[in-house]
């Protein structure tokens, strides 16, 4: 019987990427984000594409109705999962402290923190009936060190970090493996949705770089998922060769 990953976020950059990555190796899928057309588009290449399973469920990981509803009302042998991505999230806006927009905080409270948090325990009661699972958690070098102008991302990247360790505190008696994955930059939609919709700008955070791509970020969300029983990686920070930390970086601009 095929391995089952559920994976929020799906519809582009570490989602989408680890949707391919994971149907390649012959794991049927569960795929969520809102864009519900682009889910179903992409599972139905994949689905042609690996000979897999796909099952699309979209939803507003801020909701928490949905997201208990949606996880619950699964059919039966969609319960059945084996690893969930937890990877739905965002970065709004890169202001000073004091002159950033509340409602850019809200939403990434409600989404990096609140709705990783539903996702994470809903799926968490299916495995610990099975007592095996596997939770990947998408944090961010953002969530290991605090930079200028990052404030409420930063944090709420943080409070994965804690919530990462303590669900594998918490989830050990179960028998369930607990990853943080905490990529540096990458380029995917993230500062496209980051700086709104302003492509110059997103673009410039690359400048000088050969940043992570998507692919690469999946490539070590399939290792840490393929690694025998026994073994789980805790914590895996990746960067590309150019960046050291969450600050430094040596950009090719001379
Ligand atoms: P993308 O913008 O390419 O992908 C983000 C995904 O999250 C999309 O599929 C989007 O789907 C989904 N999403 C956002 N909000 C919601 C929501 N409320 N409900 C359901 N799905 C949602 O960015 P990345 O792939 O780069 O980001 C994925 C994760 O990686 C995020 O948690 C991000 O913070 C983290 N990260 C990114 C880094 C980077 O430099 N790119 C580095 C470190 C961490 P849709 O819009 O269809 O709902
Ligand atoms: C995304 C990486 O450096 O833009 O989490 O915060 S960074």
């Amino acid at each position: 019987m095929s391995k089952i990953i559920f994976i929020t976020g799906a519809t582009s950059g570490f989602g989408k990427a680890a949707a391919e990555k994971f149907a390649a190796n012959g794991y049927d899928l569960i795929l969520n984000g809102r864009r519900s057309d682009r889910l179903n588009e992409i599972c139905t290449a994949l689905e042609k594409k690996y000979n897999i399973a796909c099952l699309p469920l979209p939803f507003d990981v801020r909701d928490e109705q949905k997201v208990f509803d949606a996880i619950n009302t699964l059919p039966e042998e969609w319960k059945m999962i084996d690893v969930l991505f937890n990877n739905a999230g965002l970065a709004l806006g890169r202001d000073y402290f004091e002159e950033a927009d509340l409602n850019d905080w809200n939403i990434m409270v409600d989404t990096n923190i609140k709705g990783f948090m539903y996702v994470a325990k809903a799926v968490s009661q299916l495995m610990v009936k099975r007592k095996q699972g596997h939770i990947i958690n998408m944090g961010s070098i953002a969530g290991k060190q605090v930079y200028e102008k990052g404030n409420m991302y930063c944090a709420s990247k943080y409070a994965v970090d804690a919530l990462n360790h303590a669900m594998r505190i918490d989830l050990l008696r179960h028998n369930i493996k607990v990853t943080g994955i905490h990529p540096g930059a990458a380029e995917t939609e993230f500062s496209l949705v980051r700086f709104k919709g302003d492509e110059e700008t997103a673009a410039r955070i690359y400048d000088g770089l050969e940043p992570l791509s998507a692919e690469d970020v999946a490539d070590v969300t399939w290792y840490c998922a393929s690694l025998p029983p026994h073994v789980c990686i805790n914590d895996l920070t990746i960067t590309c060769t150019r960046q050291a930390d969450a600050i430094y970086f040596y950009r090719n601009v001379y």
